[in-house]
C-alpha cells in the first residue's frame, strides 16, 4: 500500500514543481536597443542576436558542403516511386486523379552532394553565366532542394516564385529579376510556353520530369529557349566537372517573391547571413535536434518556412522525405483508398505545417470520431476533457499513469494519422487558433509525464527571413507566439490612431517591429517600398516595420492581437478588427472559410461565408430540407438562418460585440483554393481579391 501511494505521489509533485517552474519561467527578457522608442524584448538565453551556429560557417553553400562531409553515408533526401496513376470518376460526374505510391526511395548525402556539385557545373556549361539569376518554379520535391544547393555553389542568386501565382504575377517576377533560366516541373513549363511571348530574358529551361523534356511539339513552341532534362543537366556536369564559385555572406541567395494580399508580388532579398541567421536561430528551438530525426517535405519551397526548415534538417544531418499537402495521409484527396499516405509510409519525427492543414486535421479527427458514434466518441471526449484539465494544472489529470492509459486507449489512434512518431511541429504561416493548438498538443502530446507541447508556434515575415519569434516546447499556453527568437529583437511602438500604445495596462501593446542580423536587404528594384517599412538606427541594426499589432505577457511571450490595416472603422466610430473577428467565427462547424466585411459608411458588418459541404448537407438531411444540390441548399433561407445563428453563437461565446457581429451573411458553396486564387499558398485570405470577386453580393448585402 505504501509504495503505491509512493508511485501516485511523486509523478504528481513532480510534476506540479515542474508546471510551477514553467509558468515562472522567464523566455524573453527587456533590452535596451537603438532606434524608433518602444518596448524591446530579446531571447532570454542570448544577450545578442546569433548569427551563425556553426563555427567558420558563413553562407548556407558552406554549411551544405560541412554537413555532407560529415554525414556522407547517411540518409538524405527521400521520394515516393510512384506505382500507379488512375483516374477514379465520382457519381456527380467529376473525377479526381489518385495515386498509388510506393516506398521512399533514398539518397545519402554523399549522392547528393555529389549532384549538387554536377547540377553547378552543369549550369555552367549550359552557358548560365553565374551573375544571371536563375529561377524555381516547381512543387517541393528533391530536386528543388538540388538545384537550390546547386546554385549556391555557383553563387547565383535564386529566385522563387509561389507555385500558385497568377500568370501577370509570374511575368512580372521573371522579367524584373531578367532571370534567364527557369528550373520548373513540367506542369510549369506547359505554363511557361503559354506566356513565353512576355518572357525576354529566358533563355534556358531545365524541366525537372525527364519523360517530358525535348519532346517534339514542346520544342518546336519555343525555339528561343533550350530545354534541358534535369538529369542531362547533371550528366552535363558531370562530364564537365567546373571549379566551385563559393559566395560570401553578403551575396543575395534567395529573390522570394511573395504573394502580396493587394497589388504585384514584391521581391523580398535574402543575403546567404539572413537564411544562415534564422537557420542557426531554429537550430536552438527544436529540442535535441538531430541523429534519428526524419523530416515530413511538403509545405512550398518557395516559402522561406520550409527552405529554412529543410536548410537546418540537411545541417544537421536527418533525413528529408518528400510529400505534398494532398497525398500527406492516407485520407487525402489524391491517394488512392487502401494505400498509404506520406506520413504513414515515412513515419517523420518533425514536420512543419500551416494552421489551415493543422485545422483540417482537427476537422478530420473529429468527424471520424462523430461518425463512429457509441462508446469510442464518448470515450475520445471523456479523454480528451481528462488531458485538457491536466494541462490546466488540475491535480488528477497530471498524474502520468492515466495520461499513458489515453494514450494507449484513444489518442494513439489519432497520432497514427500522422505516422505515429512525431514529436514535434512547426507552425507558422499565420497564427494558430487556440483550439486547434489545444487540440494538436493534447492529441499529440508526449508520451512522457511532463506535459510538452509538441507544437510549437513561430511568427515571423518573408522580410525578416522568418525570424521572429517562437513559442518553446515546454511552453504549454495557446495563443501565443512565443518569445524572440536568438536572432531577433522585437519592438512594440505606439500606434496612437488605432489605440495600441506601450504604455497600456496590463500589457505594453504596439505595431511589432522585428530587427537583427536576419531582416532582410529590402524589396528588389523597390527602394520606395523598402524605406517605407525598413529603418536602419543609429547602431546600423535594420528594423522591419510588420503592420501587425502585438502584446506582450509579462514572461516576454508575444502575442499577436492586430493587424493594422484589416482594423476597419464602423460608421458609428467602433474599431472592428476583421482578423479577430474571423477567427471566431470559424469555430463555427458550418463554416469553411469565411470573410469579414466592414465600412465606414454602415454601422455594422457582413459576411462572406464558404459553407462546409458534410456538415450542412449533414444537418439538412436531419431536418428533413430537400435540395437539388449544394449550391441550391446554400440558396435556402433555412440554411441561412441556421448558419447565421451559429455565428452569432460563437461570436458569444467569444464575448465578440453585437457590432462586431455579421448582422447579414451570404453563403457560398465553392471552396476558397490558392489555384482561385481567394486564398494565399498558405490559405490565408486574399481580401482585395474576395471583396472584387464577390462585390455583387457585398453590395447586395448591405442594400437588403
Ligand atoms: C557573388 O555574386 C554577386 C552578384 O553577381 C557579386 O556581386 C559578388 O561579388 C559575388 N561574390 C563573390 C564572392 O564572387
Ligand atoms: C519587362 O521589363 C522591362 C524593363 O526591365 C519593361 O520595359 C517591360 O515592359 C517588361 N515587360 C513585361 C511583360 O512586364
Ligand atoms: C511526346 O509528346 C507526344 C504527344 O505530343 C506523346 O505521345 C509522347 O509520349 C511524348 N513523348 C515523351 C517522351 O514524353
Ligand atoms: C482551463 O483554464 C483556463 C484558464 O485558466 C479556463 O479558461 C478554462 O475554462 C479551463 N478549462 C478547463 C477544461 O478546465
Ligand atoms: C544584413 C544586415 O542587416 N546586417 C546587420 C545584421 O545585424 C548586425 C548587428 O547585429 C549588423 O551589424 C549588420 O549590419
Amino acid at each position: 500500500m505504501g509504495a503505491y501511494v509512493v508511485g501516485l505521489l511523486v509523478p504528481l509533485v513532480f510534476t506540479i514543481l515542474l508546471q510551477n517552474s514553467r509558468n515562472r519561467k522567464k523566455r524573453g527578457l527587456p533590452v535596451d536597443v537603438g532606434g524608433e522608442p518602444g518596448y524591446a524584448i530579446r531571447n532570454n538565453r542570448f544577450t545578442s542576436p546569433v548569427t551563425t551556429a556553426w563555427e567558420g560557417i558563413a553562407t548556407l553553400a558552406a554549411l551544405f558542403e560541412q554537413s555532407c562531409m560529415q554525414h556522407r553515408n547517411k540518409r538524405f533526401l527521400g521520394t515516393r516511386r510512384l506505382i500507379a496513376k488512375e483516374i477514379e470518376k465520382y457519381e456527380d460526374g467529376r473525377s479526381f486523379e489518385k495515386l498509388h505510391l510506393g516506398e521512399y526511395e533514398w539518397l545519402s548525402y554523399g549522392q547528393v552532394f555529389e549532384s549538387v556539385c554536377n547540377f553547378a557545373s552543369g549550369l555552367a556549361r549550359l552557358g548560365h553565366r553565374r551573375e544571371e539569376r536563375a529561377a524555381i518554379f516547381a512543387d517541393t520535391r528533391e530536386e528543388w532542394f538540388i538545384a537550390l544547393q546547386g546554385c549556391f555553389r555557383r553563387n547565383i542568386t535564386v529566385v522563387t516564385i509561389y507555385a500558385s501565382l497568377g500568370e501577370e504575377a509570374l511575368c512580372h517576377s521573371l522579367n524584373e529579376t531578367e532571370v534567364t533560366t527557369v528550373i520548373c516541373g513540367h506542369k510549369e513549363l506547359k505554363k511557361f510556353l503559354d506566356i513565353s511571348g512576355q518572357l525576354d530574358t529566358v533563355k534556358h529551361i531545365i524541366c525537372m520530369d525527364d519523360d517530358t523534356s525535348a519532346n517534339g511539339s514542346l520544342v518546336e513552341r519555343s525555339s528561343r529557349w533550350t530545354i534541358t532534362s534535369f538529369s542531362d543537366v547533371e550528366r552535363l556536369g558531370r562530364e564537365n566537372p567546373t571549379e566551385a564559385d563559393l559566395p560570401l555572406s553578403a551575396d543575395i541567395a534567395v529573390i522570394m517573391y511573395t504573394s502580396g494580399s493587394t497589388g504585384l508580388p514584391k521581391g523580398v532579398m535574402m543575403t546567404h547571413g539572413n537564411v544562415l541567421a534564422t537557420v542557426s536561430a531554429v537550430m536552438t528551438i527544436v529540442p535535441d535536434l538531430g541523429g534519428k530525426d526524419v523530416y515530413l517535405a511538403y509545405l512550398p519551397l518557395a516559402h522561406i518556412l520550409e527552405l529554412a526548415a529543410e536548410n537546418v534538417i540537411a545541417a544537421v544531418g536527418c533525413s528529408i522525405g518528400y510529400g505534398s499537402p494532398l497525398t500527406l495521409t492516407d485520407t487525402s484527396n489524391k491517394i488512392k483508398r487502401g494505400t498509404k499516405g506520406d506520413a504513414s509510409m515515412l513515419k517523420p519525427t518533425l514536420m512543419t505545417a500551416v494552421p489551415a492543414i493543422l485545422d483540417r486535421v482537427r476537422d478530420g479527427v473529429l468527424k471520424k470520431v462523430d461518425a463512429t458514434g457509441g462508446i469510442s466518441k464518448k470515450l475520445f471526449h471523456m479523454a480528451y476533457s481528462r488531458r485538457l484539465s491536466a494541462i490546466n494544472g488540475s491535480w488528477f489529470g497530471a498524474w502520468g499513469l492515466e495520461k499513458l492509459l489515453w494514450n494507449f486507449l484513444v489518442f494513439r489512434k489519432v497520432r497514427a494519422i500522422l505516422g505515429g512518431h512525431i514529436r514535434f511541429v512547426l507552425s507558422g504561416g499565420a497564427p494558430l487558433s487556440g483550439d486547434t493548438q489545444r487540440f494538436i498538443n493534447i492529441c499529440l502530446g508526449s508520451l512522457l509525464l511532463i506535459d510538452s507541447a509538441p507544437i510549437g508556434q513561430g511568427y515571423g515575415l518573408t522580410e525578416t527571413c522568418a525570424g521572429g519569434t517562437f513559442s518553446e516546447y515546454d511552453d504549454t499556453s495557446v495563443g501565443r507566439v512565443g518569445a524572440p527568437l536568438p536572432c531577433s529583437f522585437i519592438k512594440l511602438i505606439d500606434w496612437p490612431e488605432g489605440g495600441y500604445l506601450k504604455t497600456d495596462s496590463p500589457m505594453p501593446r504596439g505595431e511589432i517591429v522585428i530587427g537583427g542580423p536576419n531582416v532582410t536587404v529590402g524589396y528588389f528594384k523597390n527602394e520606395a517600398k523598402t524605406e517605407e517599412v525598413y529603418k536602419v538606427d543609429e547602431k546600423g541594426m535594420r528594423w522591419f516595420y510588420t503592420g501587425d499589432i502585438g502584446r506582450f505577457h509579462s514572461d516576454g511571450c508575444l502575442e499577436i492581437i492586430d493587424r493594422k490595416k484589416d482594423i476597419v472603422k464602423l460608421q458609428h466610430g467602433e474599431y472592428v478588427s476583421l482578423g479577430k473577428v474571423e477567427a471566431a467565427l470559424i469555430v463555427s462547424p458550418y463554416v469553411d472559410s469565411i470573410m469579414l466585411h466592414a465600412n465606414p459608411f454602415h454601422s455594422y458588418c457582413v459576411a462572406l461565408v464558404v459553407a462546409s459541404q458534410p456538415t450542412v448537407e449533414g444537418w439538412a438531411k436531419k431536418q428533413g430540407i430537400a435540395f437539388v444540390d449544394f449550391a441550391d441548399l446554400c440558396q435556402k433561407k433555412e440554411t441561412v438562418k441556421e448558419i447565421h445563428g451559429s455565428l452569432v453563437k460563437a461570436a458569444k461565446q467569444a464575448r465578440l460585440e453585437k457590432f462586431e457581429i455579421p448582422a447579414k451573411i451570404k453563403l457560398l458553396s465553392d471552396p476558397w483554393t490558392p489555384e482561385s486564387g481567394l486564398v494565399t499558398a498558405a490559405l490565408k485570405i486574399k481580401r482585395d481579391v474576395i471583396r472584387k470577386t464577390f462585390s455583387e453580393d457585398l453590395s447586395e448585402l448591405y442594400r437588403s
